[in-house]
């Protein structure tokens, strides 16, 4: 898909959620293009956050200690105990080369309900999103909190964020890169699923639409010049 039609898309969906009555100052990011333009980080899941490899076979998950990306500023908590996974379906596999970085993810089958919570601070975020619709036809849920913990959003894996499909008998992989920003600073993410992966998490203190508003003011002030 072009990156100007996925731009649109963008559009398209800050307006649906101000027209949905959704969070104030609330933009969902249907792109991951959306991140290299302005300071972000990007946790791949390949390595921990001191760059130690994290090498898995297929269908392998290891122990994610609470700390393992202190150093970037996030942490990644669940009361199963957190892992990385290679996920052994082959449909998820593909979804991850095309939207993803292969071969690990998280936070493997072992684990239906995770938090994401940030110490610094944080204003747009986005993930690659596996999904298999046969399992779980709602796909994950996304409970977005201040870093007061309080609700500012909460976002579904919906057919808004679809990049593509991988399917066959057992299974159908929705794939696609969700993501949102917000006018306050997150603190927390939590997401529950049932048979889905999360990859190549972004996240940036720069609120949107900075970038947008600032391409607009651009282009006005040039409009201007030429008169
Ligand atoms: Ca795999
Ligand atoms: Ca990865």
């Amino acid at each position: 898909m072009s990156i100007s039609l996925k731009a649109a898309q963008i559009l398209v969906g800050s307006a649906l959620v101000a027209s949905a009555g959704a969070a104030a100052n609330a933009t969902i990011i249907t792109d991951a293009a959306f991140f290299p333009p302005i300071p972000h980080t990007l946790i791949s899941f390949e390595s921990d956050g001191a760059g130690n490899a994290i090498s898995l076979l297929n269908a392998a998950t290891q122990a994610m200690p609470a700390n393992a990306y202190d150093n970037l500023g996030v942490s990644f908590t669940a009361s199963s105990g957190m892992r990385w996974t290679n996920d052994g379906n082959s449909l998820f596999d593909a979804a991850q080369l095309s939207g993803g970085s292969p071969a690990n993810s998280i936070p493997s089958t072992f684990v239906n309900n995770f938090t994401i919570t940030f110490s610094v601070p944080v204003r747009a975020f986005g993930m690659l999103v596996v999904n298999n619709r046969l399992r779980d036809p709602i796909g994950p849920t996304f409970f977005i909190r201040d870093t007061q913990g309080n609700m500012i959003d909460t976002l579904t894996f919906d057919s808004i964020f679809y990049d593509g499909q991988f399917g066959n008998a057992n299974t159908v992989a929705d794939f696609g890169f969700l993501g949102a920003t917000y006018g306050v600073d997150i603190g927390s993410i939590e997401i529950t699923k049932t048979h889905a992966i999360f990859d190549d998490l972004r996240f940036s203190a720069i609120p949107a639409p900075g970038p947008i508003a600032l391409t607009g003011l651009a282009i006005l002030a040039a409009a201007r010049r030429r008169r």
